[in-house]
């Protein structure tokens, strides 16, 4: 098999995607050897390899064809879209898939004391971020003229060093900021880890591996919040108690043995279930209700 049969992956080295992001290969069952200087794994399983890199360069990775897929954040990926737009035209890459993990805000903070109402206070004043795309977009959207400062790092000490009036940075907790005396006004995007590809997909076998990668993914990621819902009840409350189930299927429903008009039934449902459901589900009729994760899933 020549090596372009072989699908690639790239994917963080080190930091806060790397390990969620091998999780869910191994989920979509991708196993790899590790070569000795960590950069590139071979896949055991299946013809997909992986590269281990920085975030930053997933995006131009795939842009020249050296990988076909990537997982990085999509603050990261947008801001690399748009930094492409300016310059060498459109972006040839693009989000395929959200992975459900690492996900942070970019926000817009300013210090304690800032009396902030909206984006017109911004008139003027010094932002300091490392996303100077995404924040002028923001910025031109909201019609505020404010002047960027672009650091590569420690963006949220910039206004108290003085050389930033306030910050435009990734939040998860809100505990950096709060360390800073800063807080949080505005939301410029929701990001999160996400599957990003070429955007002209090849048409060799490696298609048919991202196909089926992708199949594999949807599944992994909808048996996160998927359970199997199993209950007896009368017949005549199974339209009752299912319109009770979060985001359920209609349910499979068997007689049981010797009781007249009762039921065991099941169901998956794709939300999560909380106690309330089911104190819902048991005033409606239902009764021995179980429930249980689901492992796998392919629809
Ligand atoms: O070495 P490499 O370039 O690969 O890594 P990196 O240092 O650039 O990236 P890394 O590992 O820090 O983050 C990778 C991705 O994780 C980011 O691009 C985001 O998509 C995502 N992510 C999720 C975060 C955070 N949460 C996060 N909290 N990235 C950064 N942070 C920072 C935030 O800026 C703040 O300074 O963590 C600090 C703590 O956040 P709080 O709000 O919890 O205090
Ligand atoms: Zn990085």
């Amino acid at each position: 098999m020549s090596a372009r049969d072989r699908l690639r992956i790239a994917i963080q080295k080190s930091g806060r995607l790397n390990d969620a992001s091998i999780d869910l290969l191994a989920r979509c069952g991708l196993r790899f050897r590790r070569s000795r200087d960590r950069l590139f794994c071979f896949g055991e399983t299946l013809p997909v390899d992986l590269l281990l890199v920085r975030d930053d360069d997933v995006p131009g990775m795939i842009a020249e064809g050296v990988c076909d897929l990537g997982i990085v954040g999509r603050n990261v990926l947008r801001e690399q879209i748009l930094g492409r737009q300016g310059s060498a035209g459109a972006a040839s890459f693009r989000e395929i898939r959200s992975l459900g993990f690492g996900h942070c805000r970019l926000s817009l903070a300013v210090p304690d004391g800032f009396d902030y109402v909206g984006p017109v206070e911004l008139s003027n004043l010094r932002i300091a971020t490392s996303y100077p795309g995404l924040l002028a977009d923001w910025l031109r959207r909201s019609s505020v003229d404010a002047r960027i400062v672009s650091l590569s790092g420690s963006v949220e000490i910039a206004p108290r060093l003085g050389t930033a009036d306030c910050i435009c940075d990734l939040v998860s907790s809100g505990a950096t900021l709060a360390a800073n005396q800063l807080k949080e006004v505005a939301v410029i995007l929701e990001s999160e880890a996400v599957l990003a590809a070429s955007a002209v997909l090849p048409v060799d076998r490696r298609r048919e591996l991202i196909d089926m990668l992708l199949r594999r993914i949807d599944g992994v990621i909808q048996v996160r919040v998927s359970k199997l819902v199993l209950w007896q009840s009368p017949r005549a409350s199974l339209d009752a108690i299912t319109r009770l189930l979060p985001n359920g299927q209609r349910p499979t429903v068997t007689p049981i043995e010797g009781l007249d008009n009762q039921v065991s039934a099941q169901a998956i449902c794709n939300d999560a279930i909380t106690w309330q459901h089911l104190e819902d589900m048991k005033r409606a009729g239902a009764r021995q209700m179980l429930v249980l994760p689901v492992e796998q899933m392919l629809t």
